[in-house]
């Protein structure tokens, strides 16, 4: 018998949710970083075994905690939940619990869960059973305690969402990843050097164009453009002399080589576009 199925992951932002979708996958799909909202995309990553398919999506860190009761918003996360076959409810370890558990519970799902504990790493040995039984006497979904980032549980969480996925055949053909374009990676990967490099609003005022992607004979040729909402922001990415860019261009080439698997000559443009977040032209340009 095969099985196949879709499978949401859903929590705070910064719960680790892009962490354990590479997790799962094993490989680097969503871009990952200590900042809220990062991931502005669906992502979906798929596992291929004998005998099942799984398709995962990362969703957005839409939910904000102080919005929680924002009805419609919740409507919608809570309708793309259901439409999977399995959701993965993630927490941080860390995270104040009841607070967790009163999100997960706001969404009154009816669908196939599982509360996944992540961070697991940081917690001591006592600290951990604590909170595994104060999640089990939730008694709403089975409890599995990972650490997504050092690959920690990822094989027993993976057995509990095969024993939940219905039968099918697979959605993808085996050798199918995710089902966004290489491009799409390219821009994603820069877009998350620049969260790590540069402060405050700069990553949220910035996207990522990949305008040219050419294979040669012995390297790969990119060029990206980086859109930002003000000439300072531009002066910024750009650096003394050209210092931030050239730094930024190095951090995002060394990991794109790693991603496709080929030597890559990156070369990198700072545009200033004052509306993009509020134009929808530019919007759909920008892939939104
Ligand atoms: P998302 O916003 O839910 O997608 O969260 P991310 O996957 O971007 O992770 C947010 C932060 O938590 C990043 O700094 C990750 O490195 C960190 N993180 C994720 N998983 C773990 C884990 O298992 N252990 C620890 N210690 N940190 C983690
Ligand atoms: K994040
Ligand atoms: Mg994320």
């Amino acid at each position: 018998m095969h099985k196949a199925g879709f499978v949401n992951i859903f929590g705070k932002p910064n719960a680790g949710k892009s962490t354990l979708l590479n997790a799962l996958v094993g490989e680097k799909l969503a871009i990952i970083s200590p900042k809220v909202q990062t991931t502005r995309h669906r992502i979906t990553g798929i596992v291929t075994e004998p005998g099942y398919q799984i398709v995962f999506s990362d969703t957005p860190g839409i939910i904000d905690p102080r919005y929680r009761l924002h009805e419609k918003m919740m409507g919608a996360v809570k309708s793309a939940l259901e439409d999977a076959d399995v959701a993965l409810l993630i927490m941080d370890a860390k995270d104040r619990v009841e607070e967790s558990l009163e999100l997960f519970d706001s969404l009154k799902l009816k669908v196939n869960r599982i509360l996944v504990l992540n961070k697991t790493d940081l917690l001591k040995k006592e600290e951990l059973a604590a909170l595994k039984a104060r999640c089990e006497a939730w008694g709403k979904a089975p409890v599995i305690a990972i650490s997504a980032m050092q690959r920690v549980g990822i094989k027993e969480l993976l057995e509990q969402i095969v024993a939940r996925l219905p039968e099918g055949e697979p959605f993808y053909p085996e050798d199918t990843l995710t089902d966004k374009s290489t491009r799409f990676f390219v821009a994603e990967i820069i877009r998350e050097k620049i969260f790590h490099l540069f402060e405050e609003e700069i990553p949220y005022h910035t996207t990522v164009v990949v305008s040219q992607f050419q294979e040669k004979e012995t390297l790969t040729k990119i060029s990206a453009e980086i859109v930002v909402t003000r000439e300072t922001q531009k002066a910024i990415i750009l650096g003394e002399k050209g210092k931030s860019i050239r730094q930024l261009g190095t951090l995002a080439r060394q990991d794109i080589e790693k991603f496709i698997g080929r030597k890559v000559f990156l070369e990198l443009f700072v545009k200033v576009r004052s509306k993009w977040r509020d134009n929808d032209t530019y919007l759909r340009e920008y892939g939104y």
